[in-house]
């Protein structure tokens, strides 16, 4: 379980920074106030190669592996939680093709998914929430040499950009979730599917949330992955894979607000001093400082175990699966409670859209929410200590 940083990914690490820092930065708020797509985001990531960072070299990939990915979202994330998010959304959306695709298919959908030519999108979540999978109800009817779906998705990131969808519908849906479902690609402009409601959320406001609606949409039987009845499998494995990335963006927020937090503190005098010399500032500094570094320890350690994509669809080990969920759940509780005490530390300043601590504040709360709430992550860790 090594995971020092190569010098590879110490490289890495330094571009994405300056990336982030002359390209990324400097718009965040106008498109946070916007709350509209941005697809300059897209095509500087494009020519920067970020969407393929942990894609297989012969798909068009880097190969440059989990903890590549988690630097890169890590690095966005600190100056803007949706452009670290996009690149994420690459990952999640593309892991069921990683993961239960025949060569066919990884031939033809990964390439273009590197490169970021196409956006992806994981549509899983449903009208009844996104936590009990197993009771899920948008249908797949084989009809020949296709599948017919009907059904619909909601709170699908992505969902109204992407040109690839991963999306679970039942089979057979006597058999229930978890022996009845299966995972098909859905390219955008197949017939009977279109893009519904999108959302006004509260954080990552330029990332796009949208409803997915599947009328009578007729799939190629050839865009099964793996076969019916492994949906459910697929999707928890997906999720597993997965959940590692919204820790590096939680990660990124957290560390984002600690960094503005702690100049702004050794800035700001007040009784003729700075802030940062009075205890009950640099105190909780001291303590963003202590849980930054542990999420960070427990988010590589979980990339180093996640460093490589799975052969077949064979199960995850018990630890695999906690370490995961620990890391997602962690990096997300610190996100939340360090991006609320930087607006602490900022004051009523940090009440204001001035300054960027009351917009990280506000993208930490899904990360606590999305890729299953943080109640399931306790639900999944505890079910592997049984
Ligand atoms: N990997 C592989 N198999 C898994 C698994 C995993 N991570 N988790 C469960 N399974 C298997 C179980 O071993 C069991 O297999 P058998 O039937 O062979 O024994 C089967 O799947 C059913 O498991 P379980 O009974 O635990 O399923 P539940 O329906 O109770 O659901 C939870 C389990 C709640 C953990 C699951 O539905 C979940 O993760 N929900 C959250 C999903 C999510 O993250 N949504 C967010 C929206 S998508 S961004």
């Amino acid at each position: 379980m090594q995971y020092t940083l190569t010098e590879e990914q110490e490289l890495l690490r330094e571009t994405v920074r300056r990336l982030a820092k002359e390209r990324v930065e400097p718009g965040a708020r106008e498109r946070d106030e916007k709350g509209k797509f941005d697809w300059e985001m897209v095509t500087l990531f494009r020519e920067n190669d970020l969407f393929g960072l942990d894609f297989p070299a012969e798909y068009g990939g880097s190969d440059a592996g989990m903890l590549s990915l988690i630097i890169a979202v890590e690095e966005l994330s600190k100056v803007d939680a949706s452009a670290g998010l996009l690149i994420d959304l690459q990952e999640l959306g593309t892991l069921p093709i990683m993961l239960a695709g025949n060569e066919e298919q990884k031939k033809k959908y990964l390439p273009k998914l590197a490169s970021g030519e196409h956006l992806a999108a994981f549509a899983l979540t449903e009208t009844s929430g996104g936590s009990d999978v197993a009771g899920f109800r948008c249908q797949a009817k084989k009809d020949g040499d296709s599948y017919i779906l009907n059904g619909s998705k909601i709170f699908i990131s992505n969902g109204g950009v992407a040109d690839v969808l991963t999306v679970y519908a039942l089979t057979n849906p006597e058999k229930g979730g978890h022996k009845g479902a299966a995972v098909f690609i859905v390219e955008k402009g197949m017939p009977g599917f279109s893009v519904g409601k999108k959302e006004d959320k509260m954080g990552i406001r330029w990332s796009d949330t949208a409803e997915l609606i599947f009328e009578d949409c007729r799939v190629p039987a050839e865009n099964l992955l793996g076969a019916e009845g492994m949906g459910f499998h697929i999707m928890m494995k997906t999720l597993d894979f997965a959940r590692p990335g919204i820790a590096g963006q939680a990660l990124g927020i957290a560390a984002g607000a600690y960094e503005y937090a702690l100049a702004y503190a050794k800035e700001r005098v007040a009784f003729g001093q700075p802030v940062f010399n009075f205890q009950g500032v640099s105190f909780k500094l001291a303590d963003m400082c202590i849980r930054i570094e542990a999420a960070r320890h427990l988010l590589y350690k979980t990339c180093a175990v996640y460093q490589e994509l799975p052969k077949d669809m064979s199960r995850l080990s018990p630890e695999q699966i906690r370490l995961s969920a620990m890391a997602k759940c962690f990096c997300s509780d610190v996100a939340m409670w360090v991006t609320t005490e930087a607006v602490q530390v900022l004051g009523g300043y940090g009440y204001t859209r001035e300054f960027p601590v009351e917009r990280m504040m506000r993208d930490a709360k899904i990360t606590q929410i999305y890729e299953g709430t943080n109640e399931i992550q306790r639900l999944v860790i505890a079910n592997t200590l049984k």
